[in-house]
């Protein structure tokens, strides 16, 4: 049966896609989300239906060499987080993934960045193995590994519904994190809200 996307309900074909809810983007954490810590009981609360259902979860985390390009000290952008192997690059503790999880590490060479999921990965593959047509992708943050994933989800063909209530935005720019959910439904991602789920 074809995916109607009013009908956000978990199905044969569904995935969940967590994105970096990794300790360093928490409130307090070298490069902390304000209010990313709420994304994990409701990212629970979607895990929760897809173990219950058998349905895939993936989870992306960033996972960076420690003098990767995207840091301050290279000439890039960011303070350093995310270091591979570091308490900073581990899961939020709170998070409640399965123990099957698929771990996708993503941004591991120090020459290059990436902030989808896709770039450089084996996600794709491994989505179209286990038989996904559509992604619920939420997580951290909105502006820039949500958006990236959500648009290369769409570019390569893969339905979208973007977990509203559990994405929170960096906000380098005050404005950037609605400026991204606007140009992820313009893509053609679809918002929802946990309630939705039926
Ligand atoms: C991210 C900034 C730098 C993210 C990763 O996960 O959104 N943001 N690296
Ligand atoms: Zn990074």
């Amino acid at each position: 049966m074809a995916h109607d996307p009013n009908r956000p309900t978990p199905w044969p074909g569904d995935a969940l896609l967590v994105v970096d809810v990794q300790n360093d983007f928490l409130p307090g954490g070298a490069l902390g989300v304000p209010d990313g810590d709420a994304v994990v009981p409701v990212l629970n609360r979607y895990l929760a239906r897809f173990a219950t259902a058998g349905l895939p979860i993936f989870a992306t985390r960033d996972w960076h060499p420690a003098d990767h390009c995207s840091f301050q000290a290279q000439g890039g952008s960011w303070p350093p987080h995310c270091v591979q192997e570091t308490p900073g690059a581990e899961f939020a503790p709170g998070l409640e993934l399965p123990d099957a999880v698929s771990r996708i590490a993503k941004a591991i060479g120090t020459e290059k960045d990436s902030y989808s999921g896709f770039e450089d990965t084996e996600l794709a593959a491994e989505l179209r193995a286990a038989g996904v047509s559509r992604l619920l992708i939420g997580g951290l943050a909105t502006d820039y590994c949500v958006l990236n994933t959500v648009l290369d989800a769409l570019r390569e063909g893969f339905e979208v519904l973007l977990l509203a209530d559990a994405i929170r935005a960096v906000e380098v720019q005050p404005g950037d994190g609605d400026a991204a959910i606007a140009r992820m439904t313009a893509a053609g991602a679809v918002p929802i809200l946990l309630e939705d789920l039926g």
